[in-house]
């Protein structure tokens, strides 16, 4: 309704006096928390160092349709919309006020963000439907809880690193609202298994979640998320020491739909990760470093998942070579095989070259005994390689690597050099030119 106005009515628009925000932000304005000074609204001129309001002339622009300006302002971003755009004229104060902006509101690494103005959000807008509070350390319980109570469509919450929030915030989401679908929450070592329960309780809907580094978590809390959560697509969990193999018994039993999952760092063993196979929808599975795993687990749920299309394996040294040509044989859908610090040799990546026509990248970094055989093999009898990892597997010559990437241009060799080499490339071609005249 903020936008009725029309253009035509638009005369002649006096920039305020006052640098106000669309939304009041608490004193002193929304300030970046990664230091960029320049960005700070300065109240004391009434001036925004964001842009030159004296040199805007709006009589012109204000002549496009409405629909128009919304469009160019949803380019901006929050700040730019609040500290910048908002103070320009009444006209687009109310333009910016517009509900489209407020739906999805991503408010990440703000460090004013403060209760108040999630109270404040929430007294005026009640159909936020994303919201990220990444890294704002000024947010509280108190205001997650009140912004939950007022937006009962919220579908997906952002809140990495907010180490102060309790389970308190999401609970009160959890029980406010029921369309929530993701929850991101990774570092957030209050969280305990009261949060978790609570999402089982009353979160039917939710397809996606992300618990990494939540330390206090346990099987029992993940018991109850998926037992109250069928629909879940994806898990990802990161060092959740107290996590083992009866949660993922419990999501592989309760969760068929479940697509993505990562059990990377947890108290995981191949006991657990067997009754994966059950998942037939499963495409990618990130197994890395998990406390115990086998071959034969492996290569077990590579055949029976057959959508599998992404596997990370790295940093397990029972993956070996007769490990990984099972894995191509059988991987009918494999893309991604990540291998990085396994137990390989030149043989994998051989049988990778012969027996797969699907994968697309192989990282074999940091795997000590690939040498210019192996990777002068797989790119040649390969169909399929797009992107070949050799991260500091220092057996495999410069030279020969050069010489693949002259052969093979559909193929992205990484190592060391390489991926120097690339990156001055993209630096010219953004105009950056090196200066020569001090070269040593
Ligand atoms: C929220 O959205 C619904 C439907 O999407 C709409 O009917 C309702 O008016 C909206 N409420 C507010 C406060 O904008
Ligand atoms: C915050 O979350 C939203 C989605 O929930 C995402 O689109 C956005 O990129 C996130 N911002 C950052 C900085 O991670
Ligand atoms: C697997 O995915 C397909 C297509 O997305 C879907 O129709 C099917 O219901 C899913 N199966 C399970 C067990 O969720
Ligand atoms: C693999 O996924 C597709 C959709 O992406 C689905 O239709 C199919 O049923 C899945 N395969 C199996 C074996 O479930
Ligand atoms: C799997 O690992 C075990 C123990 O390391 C080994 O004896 C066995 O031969 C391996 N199997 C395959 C197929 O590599
Ligand atoms: C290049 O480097 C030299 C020495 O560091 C410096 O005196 C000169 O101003 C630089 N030139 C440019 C164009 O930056
Ligand atoms: C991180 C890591 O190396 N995990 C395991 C890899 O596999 C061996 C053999 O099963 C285990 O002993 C390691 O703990």
């Amino acid at each position: 309704k903020v936008c009725k106005r029309k253009c035509a009515e638009v005369q002649r628009c006096t920039p305020c006096k006052q640098p106000r925000c669309a939304f009041p932000v608490p004193e002193g304005g929304v300030e970046d928390g990664g230091g960029s000074g320049d960005a700070s609204s300065n109240s004391g001129t009434g001036h925004c160092h964001l842009c030159p309001l004296d040199v805007i002339d709006t009589s012109s622009i204000n002549r496009l349709p409405s629909s128009i300006l919304l469009k160019v302002f949803s380019h901006l971003s929050v700040k730019e919309r609040c500290l910048c755009a908002s103070l320009v004229c009444k006209y687009w104060r109310d333009l910016c006020l517009d509900f489209q902006f407020w739906k999805q509101i991503d408010l990440s690494g703000l460090q004013q963000v403060n209760d108040d103005l999630l109270v404040k959000i929430a007294s005026r807008r009640q159909n936020v439907t994303e919201l990220n509070i990444s890294d704002c350390r000024g947010v509280q319980d108190h205001g997650v809880c009140s912004l939950a109570a007022h937006c009962p469509g919220l579908q997906r919450y952002t809140a990495y690193r907010c180490k102060q929030l309790s389970d308190l915030s999401l609970s009160s989401l959890a029980l406010h609202c029921p369309l929530l679908a993701k929850v991101h929450v990774g570092n957030q070592d209050k969280l305990t298994d009261d949060a978790l329960k609570k999402l089982g309780e009353h979160s039917s809907e939710l397809k996606d979640i992300h618990l990494g580094q939540c330390y206090s978590i346990t099987d029992e809390g993940m018991v109850a998320l998926s037992k109250g959560c069928p629909k879940l697509q994806r898990i990802y969990m990161q060092e959740n020491k107290l996590v083992t193999d009866k949660s993922v018994r419990a999501f592989a039993e309760h969760c068929p739909e479940l697509q993505f999952v990562g059990f990377m760092g947890c108290s995981v063993t191949s006991l657990g990760v067997i009754h994966l196979t059950g998942l037939r929808n499963l495409s990618s599975l990130d197994l890395r470093h998990i406390s115990e795993l086998n071959n034969e687990t492996v290569m077990e749920v590579v055949r029976k998942c057959r959508n599998l299309s992404s596997l990370n394996l790295c940093l397990n040294w029972s993956i070996n070579d007769r490990c990984v040509e099972i894995i191509a044989k059988e991987g009918r859908s494999l893309k991604e095989l990540y291998l990085v610090s396994c137990k390989i040799t030149d043989h994998a990546l051989i049988a990778i070259g012969q027996y797969s026509s699907t994968i697309e990248t192989v990282d074999a970094g940091w795997c000590k005994e690939i040498t210019d055989q192996g990777a002068t093999q797989i790119a040649r009898s390969s169909k399929s390689l797009r992107y070949l990892g050799l991260m500091r597997c220092d057996k495999v010559n410069e030279e020969t690597v050069e010489r693949l990437v002259v052969q093979y241009p559909h193929i992205v060799f990484s190592t060391v050099m390489q991926d120097c080499k690339r990156t001055l490339e993209r630096a010219y071609q953004m105009g950056w030119s090196p200066n020569t005249s001090n070269a040593s």
